[in-house]
């Protein structure tokens, strides 16, 4: 069986986990899990990096030891990980025994090859990421991470040769382009060991100035260097030096890193393996940093998004979905309310949610849930397989090179694909025709196009991806995505699904951040001045009056401007009828058409028709107009189109 081994990095025990950390422990879950649905035999690690000045500062300010404040704050990191959906195969610690053997074996290994010597060094040496900066690193003399100007530190030391193995390594990347991806971070290592520049690393610390840290096994005067020890976790966790089992994890070991630890990464560790007399891990793989406002969010910043937070506000599965799409991966990403609730209302709300709320609602309306089997054939249908296989393959062959947001943008050609699909037939057109056997085939292939989505989203969104299979009537503990059931196929006859979806219930848009500029905040004071206009109560009406009026629950199918109407949009809404409702409707003010499309409204269904501006308009969107601007009317959850407001 195919093996696939992830690793993340080992978080520092020195503050608690944020939104960073989340990111890049769900980035290696959702590899974990596509290798799996690929059939493949998966070992996930991550874990936390427990030794070193910083953990041993921090724990100071706490008023507690090391190891106490370690296990507190591992602890953390261990709980959350299953809140997320992360579901890793080893959670390892460097404090642990087996871990720590490790280590030592490590050290001895490379100093009875003659790889450590003893010497001394002075350099600018920054607490927050446990390494010496070259005078090239520093940014106005302060480390450009951190923020602060490092220490200056001179003393006897340990010494790596890590310069010896700077000609094979180079070697090794120029043979393997994608032994470090994406490209960009590939050829910054490249013009690090091109330039010839690269020093012996220090890999130790004297006991007279640190303790908390694993011993050097040939002087007990020393602990070793925080990365020396850290690196080790990837193999300690498969088993090395003595587990028969090691080999065959190690040769297909791949790592997934942020770029601010991409020379211990990409230089450290490879020239400690060659030294070792190890093979080199398959990948390694860097992403960017998750900024607030143009800054990295950090711990030692103060800036930080908590991940559960998000997770509560849009559920777990659209933020591991937004986190996957929104990062192009190795490049930067910017955090903001806007920018989540945008994404996940586009493409989780009105793209996917949609495509499964009226997809099942038409099933069980024209059908009683349950699938008669496909009839009448059409080109149409091949089209969609087409795409369908496709936008799999891209998929496949994108989420595994770790390109997710590509790969998401991929298989989101197949989700628009099929709402166009089901636009294109109408479906509501072929029911009113009595064409049943059309009709069986159509709702077969949609369902059948949402199905593979959904086995596609399942490392993505393992929540969300496991109940609308359940939905459609496939166990998702039993799909995959090789063999026939990567293929598309429609939904099988006898079939029965579920009536409604309603997975991704939009979100509202947060309000936007006051502006700072004065006068702006004075005329916003002036509004607040003014009485609130409350309206006149109207006359009272009999309850037959208010009987006649059809108000039914619709979907936003389309929404444009009306040329020469300002205010005015061209909307058409799927009430359950032969064909969607044309309205001329007053929103455009206040909303931007893609805000409208997949939105359920209530509609006046029984108005009699009339001509806006040119426009036909058959019905009339209910929305309450307020201070702040306009709200829409609607279901406090997802109806079936046409449902009766009574
Ligand atoms: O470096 N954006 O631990 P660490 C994206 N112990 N990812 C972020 C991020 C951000 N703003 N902030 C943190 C260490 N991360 C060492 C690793 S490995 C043998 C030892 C993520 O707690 C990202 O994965 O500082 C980054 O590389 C890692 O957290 C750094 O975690």
């Amino acid at each position: 069986m195919k093996r696939f081994f992830i690793t993340t990095p080992i978080y520092y025990v020195n503050a608690k986990p944020h939104l960073g950390h989340a990111y890049t422990t769900t980035v290696a879950d959702a590899l974990a899990r596509f290798h799996a649905l690929l059939g493949e035999d998966v070992y996930f690690l991550t874990g936390t990096d427990e030794h070193g000045d910083k953990i041993a500062e921090a724990a100071r300010n706490a008023g507690q030891t090391p190891k106490e404040y370690a296990d507190a704050i591992s602890g953390l990191f261990s709980a959350l990980w299953p809140k997320l959906g992360i579901t890793p195969k080893r959670f390892i610690r460097t404090t642990e025994p087996d871990h720590r053997k490790a280590v030592q074996r490590a050290l001895q290994l490379v100093y009875d090859k003659g790889d450590i010597y003893f010497g001394e060094y002075g350099g600018h040496y920054c607490k927050g990421c446990e390494r010496f900066l070259t005078e090239k690193e520093l940014v106005d003399g302060l480390c450009p991470d951190h923020k602060v100007k490092p220490e200056y530190i001179a003393e006897k030391n340990y010494f790596f040769r890590m310069s010896k193995y700077q000609g094979q390594l180079l070697e090794h990347i120029k043979a393997n382009p994608d032994f470090i991806r994406p490209r960009q971070y590939r050829n910054e290592v490249v013009s690090l060991l091109e330039s010839g520049a690269l020093e012996d690393l220090c890999i130790s610390r004297p006991k007279s100035r640190l303790t908390w840290g694993i011993e050097l096994p040939f002087d007990e005067n020393f602990v070793t260097y925080v990365w020396f020890d850290a690196l080790i976790n990837y193999l300690t966790a498969v088993g090395w030096p003595d587990d028969p089992d090691f080999a065959s994890w190690w040769g297909v070991a791949e790592h997934l890193v942020a770029k601010d630890i991409l020379k211990p990464h990409a230089v450290f560790w490879p020239t400690m393996l060659l030294s070792l007399g190890l093979p080199l891990y398959r990948h390694l793989n860097v992403h960017g940093y998750w900024l607030v406002r143009d800054t990295k969010m950090s711990k030692s910043l103060g800036n930080v998004v908590e991940p559960l937070e998000l997770a509560a506000k849009a559920g777990l599965s659209g933020m591991r979905y937004f986190l996957l799409r929104e990062m192009v991966f190795g490049a930067d990403a910017s955090f903001t309310e806007e920018a989540f609730a945008g994404r996940f209302n586009a493409d989780l709300a009105n793209d996917l949610g949609n495509l499964a709320n009226r997809s099942l609602a038409m099933t069980a309306k024209y059908f009683g849930g349950t699938l008669p089997g496909e009839g009448e054939a059409d080109p149409a249908d091949d089209a969609l397989a087409t795409l369908a296989t496709e936008a799999v393959d891209n998929f496949v062959q994108l989420f595994g090179a770790a390109q997710f947001s590509r790969a998401l943008e991929a298989l989101w050609e197949l989700v628009r694909g099929l709402n166009k699909y089901i636009d294109a037939m109408a479906p509501w057109t072929l029911a009113k025709q009595g064409r049943t056997a059309r009709l069986a085939t159509v709702m077969a292939h949609a369902l059948g196009g949402l199905r593979l989505a959904a086995v596609c989203l399942l490392p993505v969104m393992p929540e969300a991806s496991s109940t609308l299979l359940r939905q459609l009537g496939a166990d998702p503990e039993k799909v995959c995505l090789c063999g026939p059931d990567r293929d598309f196929a429609p939904l099988p006859a006898g079939t029965t699904v579920a009536a409604t979806s309603n997975l991704f219930p939009r979100l509202e848009a947060p309000a936007r951040e006051a502006a700072p500029a004065a006068p702006k905040a004075a005329k916003a004071a002036k509004v607040e001045k003014k009485p609130a206009v409350r309206p006149e109560p109207a006359a009272e009406v009999e309850y037959d009056d208010f009987a006649k009026l059809d108000l039914r629950v619709g979907v936003v199918v389309s929404a444009a401007p009306v040329p020469g109407a300002d205010r005015l949009y061209a909307v058409s809404v799927d009430i359950g009828e032969a064909a969607p409702r044309p309205v001329v409707a007053g929103l455009a003010e206040h909303f931007k058409p893609e805000d409208l499309v997949g939105r359920q409204v209530v509609l006046v269904a029984n108005l009699k028709p009339r001509k806006l501006r040119g426009a036909d308009s058959h019905g009339m969107i209910l929305a309450v107009k307020h201070e702040g601007g306009m709200a829409l009317l609607g279901p406090s959850s997802v109806v079936a189109p046409g449902g009766r407001v009574s």
